[in-house]
């Protein structure tokens, strides 16, 4: 080890990322009690607009291309992220370095507190169907799939972290109840305002959905060495399957893909899907893989990457190599079913959507000075 001992650690500045950031801090020092760790925060794309559904900016890497600048020029030595927040391509030089223990993957409602303890079945019947419910999300996977399971069911988009979602359900009386990640609902302490917890079977899960990853330089072994010590095995080879599944489809952060995986200790299954937004086209598949016994002596050298996750240094690669290429077999049978068509519909209708809302935005933008002269004259 060099004498390398303040480590700089990127976060955006959400509670959420700042919680997820101290949780990996706090097991590093745990295991390094010489080291400091000094938290360097920045707000991303993702974090300034607030106006736009996700889907609707059309730029990838939206909260995390700030925090790798960082990473490149050396302000930072390390970054904190939720793993699904990742694109499945990094920039050069760059890699995650370690996955940390997958809390739930699966989505939950919570609801507004006039419908506390109640599930999505019931707001679709009784007195509530005289009135359409209306659901918060603007996750285009969450939309789809719940509109498919529930078709009387209003989608509505709703921005923001996680305490201005909280806000705009409590107080705007607009939405009957919001969908979120059950992890960011944990890790926020919220647990008790979750009413239902969607299985996979309704819903599947983002990918990587619920993991938090931690990127570096692909060449910095010495990070690399000590984020292996939290690399949790499992975990990574779950969402190296997701991610080579989503590569494979060429989705990003905003298209309807949606996963579900199991791992034993010598097999992994997969079932992955593919959504119209308006949830009536559905391409589904799965798929697993029984790994074979350890080849025995060769492990990791610390370079080799799955979807750009460096896989655990002592573990038989494998598993990791078998996780892969399950997740790109997967997405090619998709693909041959159809998969791609209903993907390709649903980014041109983002595309579009894209360009409506900066024509939205440009239209504001010039009827506002008129509007401060207005006021001035
Ligand atoms: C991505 C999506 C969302 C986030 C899309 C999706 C949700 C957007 C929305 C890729 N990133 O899930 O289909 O609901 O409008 C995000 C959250 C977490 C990480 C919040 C959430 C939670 C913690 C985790 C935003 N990124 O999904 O409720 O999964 O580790």
């Amino acid at each position: 080890m060099s004498d390398r001992k303040t480590m700089k650690v990127g976060s955006r500045k959400s509670q959420l990322a700042l919680i997820q950031t101290n949780k990996v801090i706090s097991k590093l020092k745990e295991l390094h009690p010489d080291f400091k760790f000094e938290v360097v925060t920045m707000t991303t794309t993702g974090d300034r607009i607030l106006d736009s559904a996700l889907s609707k900016i059309g730029e990838k890497s939206l909260f995390t291309k700030e925090l790798e600048v960082a990473l490149v020029d050396k302000s930072v030595d390390f970054v904190v992220h939720s793993l699904k927040d990742l694109p499945t391509a990094l920039p050069d030089g760059l890699a995650i370095g370690c996955v940390y223990k997958r809390d739930s993957p699966c989505d939950a409602v919570v609801m507004h507190p006039k419908n506390e303890g109640e599930t999505l079945q019931v707001l679709t019947v009784g007195i509530l169907s005289l009135f359409c419910s209306v659901i918060g999300t603007s996750s285009l996977r969450r939309c789809a799939q719940i509109r498919r399971r529930y078709p009387k069911l209003v989608i509505d988009d709703i921005r923001g972290n996680l305490n201005t979602r909280f806000r705009k359900l409590d107080s705007e009386g607009r939405y009957d109840a919001i969908i979120l990640a059950e992890a960011g609902l944990h890790r926020m302490s919220w647990s008790e305002r979750i009413s239902e917890v969607l299985s996979p079977e309704d819903c599947m899960y983002a990918v990587s959905q619920g993991a938090m990853a931690v990127e570096c330089r692909a060449g910095d072994l010495e990070i690399i060495n000590m984020l292996n010590e939290i690399h949790d095995p499992d975990t990574a080879i779950r969402c190296i399957a997701e991610r080579a599944f989503l590569k494979h489809l060429e989705g990003g952060c905003s298209v309807p893909v949606a996963v579900d995986t199991q791992i034993t200790d010598n097999k992994l299954t997969m079932r992955g899907g593919v959504f119209s937004v308006d949830g009536r086209e559905a391409v589904e598949e799965s798929s697993h893989v029984i790994f074979s016994k350890a080849s025995g002596g060769k492990l990791h050298n610390g370079n080799q990457l799955y979807a750009s996750i460096v896989g655990c240094l002592d573990q038989d690669p494998a598993k990791f190599v078998a996780a892969e290429k399950l997740g790109t077999e997967i997405a090619e049978t998709m693909v041959n079913k159809g998969a791609d068509s209903i993907l390709r519909a649903a980014k041109r209708k983002a595309e579009e959507e894209i360009l409506e809302e900066h024509a939205r935005k440009r239209a504001r933008k010039e009827a506002s000075p008129t509007l401060q002269q207005a006021v001035v004259s």
